[in-house]
């Protein structure tokens, strides 16, 4: 069965972002959980900032679960990147994402690496694109069986041109993980990227098939479904037709406001999978 999160952010620096809650972790849970969703998707600025225990009783307290954590705020805030030419710049990178993933695995949940893959062939010691792919080849298959020592999956998103050069498709993605030695790095396919990316969301979630384990859930332009011009219809048949059993997320942006962004998602959630 198909589930429902939102996200909320605790970093600052990330203002302007796409999360709908912001800062309170506590009154974001009580509106979640008030409007009926399953679980939240955190950002934290670090793993280490997060109170395990006092997470714990909020969650149970408000019949949530913890959908996923995300791992941005090491690039935003800190400029760590997996790809990064620099071997202690890389070696950090693994260490915030590795924090994360500690964390979230406690909670039977995964870690998501999005921004902090970077990029290949810029700054001043730029590298081809082979060199940065081997370094993100490396570096997965270190983390990925951290995850599954925690019996969770590792995820891996591919962005669009304007947030990466690594891999945009899901089908160049679904190739590389064929490449590793882990087999517990599973795709996050964020529908706001593949609306710019792929020719087809559909068929592209389709070729995801067994690899697809979470789901951003937004609109064209990056609001709640059905704020956008999404034809969601084939994209919810693909995900019912694949018996995808994971998360989809609402990382939109928090407009006209939060609320109403997250009354538009459970609308939308509930007429599509419920
Ligand atoms: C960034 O655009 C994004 O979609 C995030 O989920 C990645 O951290
Ligand atoms: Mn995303």
């Amino acid at each position: 069965m198909i589930s429902s999160a939102i996200t909320l952010s605790l970093v600052p620096e990330a203002r302007g972002g796409p999360f709908v809650f912001w800062d309170d972790l506590e009154a974001g849970c009580a509106k979640a959980a008030e409007l009926g969703f399953d679980a939240i998707e955190i950002f934290p600025s670090h793993a280490d900032d997060l109170d395990g225990l006092a997470l714990r009783d909020l969650l149970r307290r408000h019949g949530l679960k913890l959908a996923a954590v995300g791992t941005g705020a090491g690039w935003v805030k800190r400029k760590l990147r997996l790809t990064d030419p620099d071997p202690h710049v890389r070696m950090c990178a693994r260490d915030f994402i590795g924090a994360a993933i500690d964390f979230a695995g406690g909670f039977g949940a995964p870690a998501i690496i999005g921004s902090m893959q970077g990029r290949w062939g810029e700054g001043p010691n730029p590298v081809p694109r082979e060199q940065s792919l081997a370094w993100l080849k490396e570096e997965l298959d270190q983390l990925g069986p951290r995850a599954h020592a925690l019996e969770v999956p590792l995820l891996y998103e591919p962005l669009n041109r304007y947030e990466t050069n690594l891999f945009n498709t899901v089908a160049d993605a679904v190739n590389f993980l064929g490449t590793l030695r882990t087999q517990n790095v599973k795709l996050l396919c964020d529908l706001f990227h593949m609306n710019i990316e792929e020719a087809d969301i559909a068929s592209a979630l389709r070729l995801a098939g067994p690899h697809l384990g979470h789901l951003h859930f937004a609109d064209s332009n990056r609001r709640a479904i059905g704020f956008g011009h999404t034809d969601i219809a084939p994209i919810a048949a693909a995900l019912r037709e694949m018996n995808y059993g994971g998360y989809v997320s609402a990382e939109v942006l928090p407009l006209p406001d939060s609320e109403t962004a997250a009354r538009q998602t459970i609308a939308s959630f509930k007429r599509w999978f419920r």
